[in-house]
C-alpha cells in the first residue's frame, strides 16, 4: 500500500509561500530526487513521523546530531531542567567551562575552545583566525568538502551545494573567492604543488577527514600524514573540519584514528545533541587570538547558551559510556554490509562504507576516492532506491552526495527490517 503524503504536500506549499523553497536548509527541499519534502510532525528513538502520520526508521538523524536517538529521555530532562533556570544570559556560565573541558578531555589537539551557533561559524571564524596568526590569506580547500556557506568556502563546496549542482554560489564576489585555491581529494601532489607554487601565502588547508559531503569518502591511506607534513613544512596550518565526523566515527573522531594534531578543529552536529552549538578550537597559542583575549574579532548572542550546552554535555555524557561506539559501530557495519549483500544478490554496482555511527553508499562499480569519481555514480539509480526506500519506511539522506547516520538507538531488528526493504528495493533497481 504506498503511503499518502497529503499533509506534506499541503505543508509544503504553505511553507513555499513564505519561506525560500519551503525550507530553512536546501538540501531538505528534496530537489536532487526530485521530489518534495516530508513534513516531519516528531520523532522519537530511531523513528520518524511525517505529518501524514507515516513512521520511518530516521538514517539522517538531523544530518548528524541524533547520535543518542532522538528525544532521549536523559536528554529531555536536562534541557527541561536548565531551561527553567533561564533559556540565554548574554553572559558565561559554568556550563560552558564544563562543556570546554569535556571537549578537551578527548580531544587532545584541542587546548582551546570557542562556542559559536553553527558549523558555518565556526569553519568562518577558524580561518580568520588562521589568517590572523599566519599573517597570510591563501585557503586550500578540497572539491566536493562542505565546511558551511561561509563566502570564501562556497567553492566546489559539497553537499547541498553540490546537490543543487551549483558549486560556486551567485553572490560570492571574486574577490572573496580568489584566495581560495582547491584541489581533488586525495591528490596529495596537487597539495604539494600549490605549496611549492604558493610557498609563502598559504594561510591554513581545511578538510573533511573524513568527507561526508560528497558522499562517503574515505583518506587514502598516509593522505592525512602527508597533508600534516606539507602543512607544517610550508607554515600553513592543518584545520581538520569534523562538525560531521567528531564524536560521530569515534570518540577523538578522524583525528584520533589516525593519531595526528591539526592545529584547528572544528565541531557540530554531536556537539549540541541537536541544539544550535558547534565551536572551534585548538592549540593555545593560536587560540589566544581570539578576541578578547587577542586581536582577531568573532562574537555571538546565543554562543554557548546554557540550554544548548547543557544538550551537548548530556550527550557527550551519553556517548562517553562502555561500549557506546563498539555497538554504534556493529550496527553501522551490520547496515552497510547488508546493503552491499543486497546489491551484489541483484547484480547492481554498488560500493558502501562506514566508520563509526556515519555511512555512504555510490551506485558505483569503482572506488569512490574524490568528488569526479562520486559525480559517475548512477544517481538515476540512486533516486529510485531513495523512493522505494522511502515508500517502505526508511528516510534515507534525499541526495546521493551525503552521509548517512546511525543512532544508539537503532536496533539490531531495525537494521534487519532496512534490510529487507532494501532486498526488496533493489530488485527494482536492477
Ligand atoms: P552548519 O552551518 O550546517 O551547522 O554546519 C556546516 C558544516 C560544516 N562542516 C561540515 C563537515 C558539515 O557537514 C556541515 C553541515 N553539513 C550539512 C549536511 N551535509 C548540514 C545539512 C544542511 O546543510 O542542512
Amino acid at each position: 500500500m504506498s503511503r499518502s503524503w497529503q499533509q506534506s504536500r499541503s505543508l509544503f506549499a504553505a511553507a513555499s509561500k513564505v519561506i525560500p523553497g519551503g525550507v530553512n536548509s536546501p538540501v531538505r527541499a528534496f530537489k536532487s530526487v526530485d521530489g518534495e519534502p516530508l513534513f516531519i510532525k516528531r520523532a522519537l528513538g530511531s523513528k520518524l513521523w511525517d505529518a501524514d502520520n507515516n513512521e520511518y526508521i530516521d538514517y539522517v538523524g538531523s544530518w548528524g546530531p541524533a547520535i543518542a536517538g532522538h528525544a532521549h529521555p536523559e536528554v529531555l530532562k536536562t534541557i527541561s531542567e536548565v531551561a527553567v533556570s533561564g533559556i540565554s544570559f548574554g553572559a558565561p556560565t559554568e556550563l560552558e567551562t564544563d562543556l570546554a573541558r569535556a571537549v578537551i578531555e578527548r580531544l587532545p589537539s584541542i587546548e582551546m575552545i570557542r562556542f559559536v551557533s553553527s558549523g558555518t561559524e565556526a569553519c568562518m571564524s577558524v580561518l580568520r583566525v588562521a589568517r590572523a596568526f599566519t599573517r597570510r590569506s591563501r585557503i586550500i580547500k578540497f572539491e566536493g568538502c562542505y565546511h558551511g556557506h561561509g563566502d570564501m568556502l562556497l567553492v566546489k563546496a559539497g553537499s547541498g551545494a553540490a546537490t543543487l549542482g551549483v558549486p560556486d554560489s551567485p553572490g560570492v564576489p571574486p574577490g572573496t573567492a580568489s584566495d581560495t585555491l582547491t584541489v581533488p581529494y586525495n591528490d596529495l601532489g596537487a597539495v604539494a604543488a600549490l605549496f611549492e607554487k604558493h610557498p609563502e601565502e598559504v594561510a591554513a588547508l581545511i578538510i573533511e577527514p573524513i568527507v561526508g559531503n560528497s558522499g562517503f569518502i574515505r583518506p587514502d591511506v598516509g593522505f592525512l600524514e602527508g597533508l600534516r607534513s606539507l602543512c607544517s613544512k610550508f607554515g600553513a596550518l592543518l584545520i581538520f573540519d569534523e562538525v560531521m565526523t567528531g564524536f560521530r566515527v569515534g570518540m577523538q573522531g578522524v583525528q584520533g584514528l589516525h593519531s595526528i594534531s591539526p592545529d584547528l578543529t572544528c565541531l557540530g552536529k554531536v556537539i549540541g545533541g541537536g541544539m544550535p552549538l558547534a565551536a572551534y578550537g585548538g592549540r593555545r597559542d593560536i587560540m589566544a587570538m581570539v578576541a578578547p583575549s587577542g586581536p582577531v574579532y568573532q562574537a555571538g548572542t546565543l554562543s554557548g547558551n546554557p540550554v544548548a550546552v547543557s544538550c551537548g554535555l548530556k550527550t557527550l555524557e551519553i556517548i562517553s559510556r562502555p561500549g557506546f561506539f563498539d555497538n554504534l559501530s556493529r550496527r553501522t557495519r551490520m547496515l552497510v554490509d547488508g546493503l552491499r549483500s543486497c546489491a551484489e544478490r541483484n547484480e547492481i554496482p554498488f560500493a558502501a562504507d562506514c566508520e563509526g555511527g556515519m555511512f555512504g553508499f555510490f551506485f558505483n562499480g569503482r572506488p569512490v576516492r574524490n568528488f569526479t569519481d562520486a559525480k559517475t555514480s548512477d544517481i538515476t539509480r540512486f533516486k529510485k532506491f531513495f523512493w522505494g526506500m522511502l515508500e517502505n519506511g526508511v528516510y534515507m539522506a534525499p541526495s546521493a552526495f551525503e552521509a548517512g547516520f546511525v543512532s544508539a538507538a537503532h536496533s539490531d531488528e531495525d537494521i534487519q527490517r532496512t534490510l529487507e526493504i532494501a532486498d526488496k528495493v533493489m530488485k527494482g533497481c536492477r
